[in-house]
């Protein structure tokens, strides 16, 4: 059965605040798997569980490390590869965040990363959580490369970006 709760502990610990578990995060979001085993006082089948089953791919597990693959608020900068996402991403979200998204562009927030998704649908998913009336926003990535702006691999669903200027959004 998949675990929500050990989910929800590892992207408050790999995201959010990981000097709460005694973790250090390395320049990529990289933490050794044994401390983060440690700190939750969980085995390690148990997490690899969490990591494989996650419907979303939050989280990487490779050898003796793991990492959150996007959603980070730490303050150190997560640094994420660069690449070609597809013609056109989306960003879901209320109606009157975007409002002003249109005037300002898309901004990170409270995360280090905007996050943007591969299909329209995982869009208005991901817009349903902010509320009842939302609106899907769709970026014209190759516009905005032309124009400088960086896109980061988060996972296969889900892609980074710093600023998205309101001219590449419709
Ligand atoms: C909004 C979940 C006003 C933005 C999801 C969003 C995602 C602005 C909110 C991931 C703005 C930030 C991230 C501007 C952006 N003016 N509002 N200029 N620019 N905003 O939760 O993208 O379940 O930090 O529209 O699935 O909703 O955690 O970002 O509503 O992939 O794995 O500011 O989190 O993944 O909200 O969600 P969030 P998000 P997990």
């Amino acid at each position: 059965m998949y675990d929500v709760q050990l989910s929800k502990q590892m992207s408050h610990a790999l995201r959010h605040a990981p000097w709460q578990y005694e973790l250090e995060l390395d320049e990529a979001g990289w933490t050794p798997v044994a401390d983060l085993l440690a700190a939750l006082g969980v085995s390690r089948a148990r997490l690899e569980n969490v990591v494989r089953e996650n419907p979303k791919q939050r989280f990487e597990l490779v050898e003796d490390r793991v990492r959150a693959r996007y959603g980070h608020s730490v303050p150190g900068r997560i640094v994420r590869e660069p690449g070609t996402p597809p013609a056109e991403l989306f960003h879901g979200t209320s109606t009157s965040a975007a409002e002003s998204i249109l005037l300002d562009g898309l901004r990170p927030m409270r995360r280090q990363y905007v996050h943007l998704s591969v299909t329209r649908e995982m869009a208005e998913t991901v817009g349903s959580r902010k509320g009842e009336r939302i609106r899907v926003l769709t970026v014209d990535t190759p516009a905005a490369r032309a124009a400088g702006v960086e896109f980061l691999r988060g996972n296969e669903i889900v892609w980074l970006a710093d600023h998205v200027p309101a001219k590449f959004l419709r």
